[in-house]
């Protein structure tokens, strides 16, 4: 991280509280960003300052690393994608590099002699920027920016910068800001060199305190209060998500990886006029969508965030009060680019992000999308077990499709209240064993449980069940 200039005072993006009353954020412009190349995140995000200049298209250089246990075959396809996020974001990539090695230099990612190498080929092909494949640490970023004469980014940034340009909603911008602090605060340096030439008020530094750690502080400050008001969202979703819960409608969140046709589809197969582009991360805020399904049923269907490898772990960290609803769905909608050149590779990515968010549980329902460009879904869709290939495009499939979220949703342990009289103490031991007990009340004729089931096995306790009806 070069030396960034001052975070400007960011505007309150979710217009509650204003940020606190700060003398600290009034700093001398001129003691920040001496050095050549402008700082990578200098900006907060959302205010469409990035990191990457827009003013131009950049010229980049991408630089990738093939570790011994992977082919290069699997670093191309990975720069390929980086290629195409550079784009997204606004810049060119005009050349790449590939490095073979062991492990990364603790000190500049690839070796000093292969970054002047670097050097040398950013200043043949004239590029204002060299984008590593891997995230690097502060301190390598800093290393390579000194030996390559400019600024050095990581695929992290790269990704940070997409989102804050698709951030829309206050919810977005937020998610988004907290995700970049959060990748700034370990790369913030360079003004600490210096005592802050600013004396006294309440709330600048105390005595000896540099304008580092002053500026740390108000990024700590910032970042706290960011998650607080996140925070606060995510209590009103649940709210929200309780009442649904007792109307008992079932919800199935769709994902994938970005630009498989996530959007497209909850348009087709409901009224939904989500935006729908070629482009990386259009989709950054939830759209649910009720879907009448043929047996009759009712479901509420999410459109969210798509995922993409290596996606930064700040960001899905950030991302968490929109991925709750992924984590509470009772059905995930996988889906997949019939057309994609790696299938199983952007799944796995998929899964890897799932896990993390702890939905990896879920059912899981595949979906190879874009039939209409090829043999690629209908032949997934075959090996497959229990996928389905379809269209959003032309609507091909979309039959099939709901029949199977019908089918999976009536598989789906759902959630029903019994009453056991005091006498059947076999039948509470059955509930014990047979479903996941939430919560259970003594009353005068017996205990009162409220429990997720089968279906089967609701089935069986059926004359028990006082509400949750709707199962068959
Ligand atoms: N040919 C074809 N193109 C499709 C189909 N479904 C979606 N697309 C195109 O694929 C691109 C991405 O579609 P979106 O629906 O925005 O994809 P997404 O998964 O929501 O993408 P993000 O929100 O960016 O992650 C758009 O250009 C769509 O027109 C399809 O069935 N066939
Ligand atoms: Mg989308």
């Amino acid at each position: 991280m070069p030396e960034a200039g001052p975070p400007p005072e960011p505007e309150d993006m979710l217009g509650t509280d204003s940020v606190e009353d700060d003398p600290g954020m009034d700093i001398d412009e001129s003691a920040a960003g001496s050095d050549t190349h402008r700082g990578g995140f200098g900006e907060f995000g959302g205010d469409g300052a990035g990191l990457i200049d827009r003013a131009f298209r950049e010229r980049i250089v991408l630089v990738g690393v093939t570790r011994p246990d992977r082919g290069s075959s699997a670093t191309e396809a990975s720069l390929d994608e980086l290629s195409l996020l550079v784009d997204t974001a606004g810049a060119d990539a005009v050349e790449r590099v590939c490095q073979r090695r062991a492990a990364p230099d603790a000190a500049t990612f690839v070796g000093a002699g292969k970054a002047r190498e670097i050097r040398a080929l950013a200043e043949a092909v004239d590029c204002d920027t060299v984008v590593f494949d891997d995230e690097l640490s502060p301190a390598q970023q800093f290393n390579l920016e000194k030996l390559l004469g400019r600024t050095a980014l990581d695929r992290t940034a790269v990704i940070l910068d997409i989102f804050a340009q698709n951030a829309s909603t206050p919810e977005g911008k937020a998610q988004v800001e907290l995700a970049q602090l959060r990748y700034r605060l370990p790369r913030l340096r360079g003004a600490g060199r210096r005592l802050s030439q600013q004396a006294g008020g309440i709330g600048t530094r105390g005595p000896g305190e540099t304008q580092l750690e002053v500026d740390r502080r108000r990024l700590e400050r910032r970042i706290h209060k960011l998650e607080g008001d996140l925070r606060r969202i995510a209590g009103h979703r649940r709210t929200q998500s309780k009442a649904r819960n007792r109307t008992r409608n079932r919800a199935a969140a769709i994902v994938g990886y970005t630009n498989a046709g996530k959007s497209s589809l909850l348009n087709r197969l409901t009224a939904a006029t989500v935006a729908v582009e070629d482009r990386l991360f259009a989709t950054l805020d939830p759209t649910t969508r009720r879907l009448g399904l043929p047996g009759g049923e009712t479901v509420f269907l999410t459109d969210t965030v798509g995922f993409v490898r290596k996606l930064p772990h700040q960001l899905v960290e950030a991302f968490k009060t929109t991925l709750d609803v992924v984590r509470d769905a009772d059905l995930l909608v996988h889906v997949v680019d019939g057309a994609d050149g790696d299938p199983d590779g952007s799944m796995a990515a998929v899964r890897e992000v799932l896990t993390e968010i702890e939905a990896d549980e879920i059912p899981e329902l595949v979906v190879f999308n874009k039939s209409d460009l090829g043999r690629g879904a209908d032949r997934l869709a075959q090996r497959t077990e229990g996928a389905v290939a379809v269209s959003a495009a032309t609507g091909e499939g979309m039959e099939q499709l709901m029949g199977a979220i019908g089918d999976r949703m009536r598989r789906v342990a759902r959630e029903v209240e019994l009453m056991v009289p005091w006498d059947r103490g076999d039948v509470l031991a059955g509930v014990h064993r047979e479903g996941q007990v939430l919560e259970s009340t003594a009353t005068e004729q017996g205990m009162r449980v409220r429990a997720r089931l089968e279906p089967g096995s609701a089935g069986a306790l059926r004359p028990y069940v006082v509400d949750g009806g709707d199962i068959e």
